[in-house]
């Protein structure tokens, strides 16, 4: 027995990635058709699910609750590694023919199509089907995609229709079909890639949405009290008082997608130097007394004048309470908080654990669920600090600790250790080079969230330092609008502002940069008046 010319079949290493790459296709086209085509068409979850069902229940539990809230990414990359063997033994079948290759495809098609047609309701008694044939659009995209790739990049790799003919050993034209096959195959790798996070990220957007309506209006056990009429200057260009949520600042990390956690599958572990440690749920947090506050919160990285900074009415778990029920040991100066996404946050144990400071677990933000963007399901709020050293969004881990012992995300990148909000205030009318009549009054907000705004003063053309109106207070955590009526003359003029706090502190005129621990200074607006 001769070996067969080297031509008319592929080596081993090339079968095997062709029949890796050309599975991959199949699972990335149909779970990307399949999302586009209905929520439960997608064959991967579906096969998914039903690895699940016939695991013996005492590993499923196990497994969710030890690798919660990576337990479906685990499954997922489980499954994407026997899948992914299961290609190579296609591609090592077929390094002559395509036929073996073609027909296992075929019979990946069939499982993911059997999981499909078989995905019963899980909260319906009567185990109705929620699936029909139209679904099963998606696994045949799937095989189709799948077989595209496998015959395309056989073909690339030497064989197919004339390959006897082309193949010369030891000269250069060997090297022409290896670049076409590194270049196919890295097409391939990146179609499926794109594909299969496509999906991803449609299924993750939709379950998060419905987690979040299925939750509902976020109704507080103790309300916060109502904002009282004369708390912002509206009509006359101050910001309102409480901020939409769509218009709310958002700062974050965040590269492309908003982290998708549902609120089902969040877990919280509270841990580390406690006495006891807590492990939290949806259902265990909600279950808690639920209050409400109105906080105004602001960035360390906004400049004087900045616009990071806004007010929500926020709902959620008291922290001093869970601190207290885990039972903070001596020494743990730090609570260091990580967000699903990996950031990481250091604050002070003495503000988060103070029952007068109010820090929360919040889980609402005027009246709804945190939108994704700010953190849904869970985030920290501590009231006068700045957001990098306490408002953790997409929280999942919260431990006791020291400073020394760890290092936040911006601490390890030169922003400060403790940041509590310092004293500020801002102009917001008239803007900037802005136009006004005579008569046109001065407005802003001021803010020294913990310490109260006992004093707001403006200045123009280096005059003597007015005093502004105040709007009514809130409550110390929150901003104050101020107002000032003059009559100026027609020409340009610029105008200065500075805030008192409750505790006798004038802003400093001094001008700091926001890094390390926020800007100083005073805010200044040139204007016209006509
Ligand atoms: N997970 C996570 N949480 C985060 C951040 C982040 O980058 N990742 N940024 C923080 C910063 S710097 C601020 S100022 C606040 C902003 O919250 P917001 O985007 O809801 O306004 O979130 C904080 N929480
Ligand atoms: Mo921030």
């Amino acid at each position: 027995m001769s070996p067969p010319p080297a031509s008319s079949r592929l080596s081993a290493p090339v079968a095997a990635l062709v029949g890796l790459l050309a599975v991959f296709a199949a699972v990335g086209v149909g779970h990307l058709v399949g999302e586009l085509v209905s929520p439960n068409a997608s064959p991967f979850p579906a096969v998914g699910a039903d690895v699940v069902d016939l695991t013996p229940y005492r590993i499923t539990e196990f497994a969710t609750s030890t690798l919660a809230p990576y337990h479906k990414l685990v499954l997922g990359i489980g499954m994407a590694v026997v899948i992914g063997l299961f290609g190579m033994i296609a591609g090592l079948l077929s390094r002559r023919s395509a036929m073996p290759g073609l027909l296992l495809i075929f019979v990946l098609g069939l499982l993911g199509a059997v999981a499909v047609l078989f995905e019963f309701d899980p909260t319906s008694v009567t185990r109705d089907p929620i699936t029909d044939a139209f679904d099963l659009f998606a696994t045949l995209a799937g095989v189709l995609a799948g077989w595209g790739a496998f015959l395309f990049l056989r073909r690339l790799g030497g064989l197919g229709r004339n390959v006897e003919g082309d193949a010369r050993e030891g000269t250069g034209a060997a090297a022409v079909p290896r670049r076409g096959l590194l270049v196919g195959s890295a097409a391939v790798a990146v179609g499926a890639v794109t594909a299969g996070t496509g999906g991803v990220l449609l299924a993750g957007r939709r379950d998060v949405e419905a987690s979040r309506r299925a939750i509902g209006p976020i109704r507080p056990d103790v309300p916060a009290p109502p904002i009282p009429a004369g708390a912002d200057f509206t009509a006359d260009g101050s910001p309102r008082f409480i901020t939409p949520n769509s218009e709310f600042y958002r700062v974050d990390t965040v590269l492309l997608t908003v982290p998708q956690l549902r609120a089902e599958d969040w877990r919280l572990r509270i841990h580390g130097m406690v006495d006891r440690e807590l492990n939290l749920d949806w259902a265990d947090l909600t279950s808690r007394r639920l209050v409400e506050r109105t906080v105004t919160m602001t960035c360390v990285s906004n400049e004087i004048g900045g616009p990071y900074i806004s007010t929500a009415n926020f709902t959620g778990v008291l922290l001093a309470d869970l601190l207290a029920e885990a039972g903070v040991q001596k020494g743990a100066d730090q609570v260091f908080t990580t967000s699903i996404d990996g950031w990481t946050c250091g604050s002070p144990t003495s503000d988060v654990a103070d029952p007068g400071r109010q820090a929360m677990l919040a889980i609402g933000m005027n009246s709804e669920p945190l939108p994704p963007e700010h953190g849904f399901p869970v985030r920290m709020l501590v009231p006068g600090l700045y957001g990098f050293v306490s408002a953790t969004k997409w929280i999942v881990d919260l431990e006791l600790t020291t400073f020394d012992a760890e290092q936040a995300y911006w601490l390890q990148r030169d922003w400060g250790r403790l940041a509590p909000i310092k004293t500020m205030s801002r102009i917001d009318s008239p803007g900037s080079f802005g136009q006004v009549s005579p008569d046109t009054p001065l407005i802003g907000i001021a803010w020294a969230q913990t310490k109260g705004i006992e004093k707001v003063e403006v200045r123009i053309d280096q005059g003597p330092w007015q005093v502004a109106e105040l709007a009514t207070e809130v409550n110390l955590d929150t901003w104050r609008m101020w107002r000032l009526t003059t009559r100026l003359q027609p020409g340009s003029h610029v105008a200065q502002v500075r805030a008192t706090d409750k505790t006798g502190y004038t802003q400093t005129e001094d001008r700091a940069a926001p890094i390390p621990d926020g800007a100083s200074g005073w805010h200044r607006v040139a204007f016209t008046v006509v």
